[in-house]
């Protein structure tokens, strides 16, 4: 006898390839409104499917988890990142969470240089004067930024897109630092060029640029604090691809305001886009709409990996891309 399909409930749009592969595999609920699910739809979606498939706009906290139905098996996030699924409460409910490593790295990785390379020259002064309309022709000192080659780039986390960063900032000639929970292994220090620091505040304090690349977790959280940006050069800059919430905006917000930092380029913001208005005002700051990841391919390998993920679990097999936390 057939076995019945899966019912998988899928909370945004995702592109249309990947939607039609899913309506061949599986019994599965579309959004196509693209419109984030509020809690009750997000409830009852998690009363009724066999596989959950959220995005990083689905908060799934302890309380929603502690209401799923029995029939919930597997949370198979559109994302890498998993610091919007409560692990612990999943994990004791008996419910797996696979997410979509590797397949966005190297375009997080391309958008962090982008970031850099918009800071420190300039970018967001020349647009505008463009786009107004008022330039009046070529001038020896006009818009000067910084060189960024030869420039000491510190990445916060040496994990994929780290690495990732850090082979492209290398082609740039900037000179790659890195702090990382654990030191990354010495072939990948010396293919990198990379100096391991293992004091943050150290690292910090000396760097010309900073990157965070490393995932949210509590013990992320604010990594980044008013102390922390005191202890930067006044004529450095950071840059955030990875997740708001490893900077205190606030702080960070101050710290830009008084010249304290030189800049900053941020494609993501605490609690999803909670955007201190105060930032976007600056001259010296880039802000993106969370898009480092957005391309075609990236997106598309991104649904397959969702895919592989559920249908290896209907299979009665273990997931490829299970999260296991603290393995990321
Ligand atoms: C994704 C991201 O596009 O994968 C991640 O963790 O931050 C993004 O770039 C987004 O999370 C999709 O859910």
């Amino acid at each position: 006898m057939l076995k019945p399909k899966l019912r998988v409930i899928v909370t945004r749009k995702l592109p249309d390839d990947v939607e039609s592969r899913m309506k061949e595999l599986f019994d599965v609920d579309l959004n196509q409104s693209d419109a984030p699910m509020d809690r009750a739809s997000l409830a009852d979606a998690m009363k009724d499917c066999d596989v959950l498939v959220p995005t990083i706009t689905d908060t799934i906290g302890q309380a929603l988890l502690a209401r799923a139905g029995d029939r919930l098996k597997l949370i198979a996030n559109f994302g890498a990142g998993v610091d919007h699924i409560d692990l612990n409460t999943a994990r004791q409910r008996g419910i797996l969470v696979s997410n979509t490593p590797g397949v966005l790295t190297e375009d997080t990785a391309d958008m962090t240089l982008c970031l850099i390379l918009a800071v420190t020259r300039r970018l967001k002064e020349g647009l505008r004067l463009m786009e107004s309309g008022e330039w009046e022709g070529w001038s020896p000192t006009a818009l000067m930024g910084g060189r960024v080659g030869g420039k000491r780039l510190g990445i916060l986390g040496m994990g994929r897109i780290g690495s990732a960063v850090a082979r492209r900032a290398k082609a740039f000639g900037m000179q790659i630092h890195y702090h990382n929970r654990k030191r990354v292994h010495l072939d990948r220090e010396a293919e990198l060029n990379a100096t391991y620091w293992e004091s943050l505040d150290q690292m910090v304090s000396r760097m010309d640029i900073i990157s965070v690349n490393c995932p949210y977790t509590p013990s992320t959280f604010h990594l980044i604090n008013s102390r922390r940006l005191a202890l930067m050069k006044p004529e450095a800059i950071i840059v955030n691809t990875s997740r708001g919430e490893v900077i205190d905006q606030n702080a960070l917000t101050r710290t830009l305001r008084s010249g304290g930092i030189a800049g900053a380029g941020l494609d993501v913001f605490e609690r999803g886009h909670d955007i201190n208005p105060r930032l976007g005002e600056l001259d010296n700051v880039v802000l993106l709409p969370h898009m480092c990841s957005a391309t075609h391919e990236g997106r598309i390998e991104m649904g397959e990996k969702v895919i592989i993920n559920i249908k290896t679990f209907a299979d009665g097999h273990r997931p490829p891309d299970l999260f296991v936390p603290g393995m990321a």
